[in-house]
């Protein structure tokens, strides 16, 4: 359906209607509906804006990406559906490839999600390999591909909610999140999580990125940048702002 551009919640529907596409494409698995539902209702209370938190954590994951020496973009059937084209400049960024990670066991859909990366202009795009898995973990998202999860020292999750942020960091990885939902097991247990929107982060990490490449920033400099990033404290903030909007 095409949405007015004059409807007040244009934005909003716009990406409401991106999911239902991924749906109907075979993307998107049905669950992904109810949890963008969720992330909607966060959205709404943290203001649909990037806060001043989610900016530092943002600040924070692009100094970590660019110190990784194996970093791997997670993706899913919901982020596949959002933001395809950014996941896949980030990934040309930071020579990192993308891996399918998906809950809901489906080899079609695992196959649809690689196509659609692809026909998004993505190089590199990893499936998951049943010889291997992370430990820790019991759902699907355990099996992970040799050269991508199971060697990779930093992982980037944009949004999903679960145990496996936990599990990647008990196997020896540190794990990069968005995720709209402060209280959320995934952000209470990554190394960095980023509080906002995907289809606004993932734009913004990309530019951050960026700009630290172009002022050629030394290990030490980023570093440091890394260094400063408390995540109990930045999430403590964010659930601060949705209190002080409602
Ligand atoms: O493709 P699959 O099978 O891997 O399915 C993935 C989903 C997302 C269905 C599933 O794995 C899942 O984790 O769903 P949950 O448990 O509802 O978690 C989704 C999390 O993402 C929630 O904490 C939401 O707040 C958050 N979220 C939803 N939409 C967005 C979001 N965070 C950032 N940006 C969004 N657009």
């Amino acid at each position: 359906m095409k949405i007015p551009k004059s409807h007040p919640r244009y934005k909003s529907l716009n990406t409401r209607e991106l999911i239902a596409k991924g749906v109907e494409k075979g993307i998107t698995s049905e669950h992904g509906l109810i949890a963008h539902g969720r992330g909607e209702a966060f959205d709404y209370l943290l203001g649909e804006k990037t806060s001043v938190a989610a900016k530092k954590s943002i600040g924070s994951a692009a100094a970590l990406l660019l110190l990784a020496e194996h970093p791997v973009i997670s993706v899913n059937g919901n982020a596949a559906a959002l933001d395809a084209k950014g996941l896949v400049q980030l990934s040309i960024l930071l020579t990192a490839p993308l891996e399918i990670n998906i809950f809901h066991t489906s080899k079609k859909r695992e196959l649809n999600i690689k196509n659609h990366m692809i026909k998004n202009g993505a190089k590199n795009v990893l499936l998951p390999d049943n010889k291997y898995k992370i430990r820790f973990l019991e759902s699907n998202r355990k099996y992970v591909n040799p050269n991508g999860i199971l060697k990779a020292d930093v992982v980037f999750v944009p949004l999903e909610d679960g145990d496996r942020a936990e599990a990647l960091l008990k196997n020896g990885k540190k794990a990069i999140t968005i995720d709209l939902n402060p209280l959320s097991r995934t952000a209470q247990n990554s190394t960095i999580a980023i509080v906002d929107n995907i289809t606004r982060a993932v734009p913004l990490l990309i530019n951050q990125i960026k700009k630290f490449k172009k002022l050629n920033l030394t290990k030490k400099q980023l570093k440091a940048i890394y260094g400063h990033h408390d995540n109990k404290k930045r999430l403590k903030e964010s659930v601060k702002l949705i209190k002080k909007l409602i």
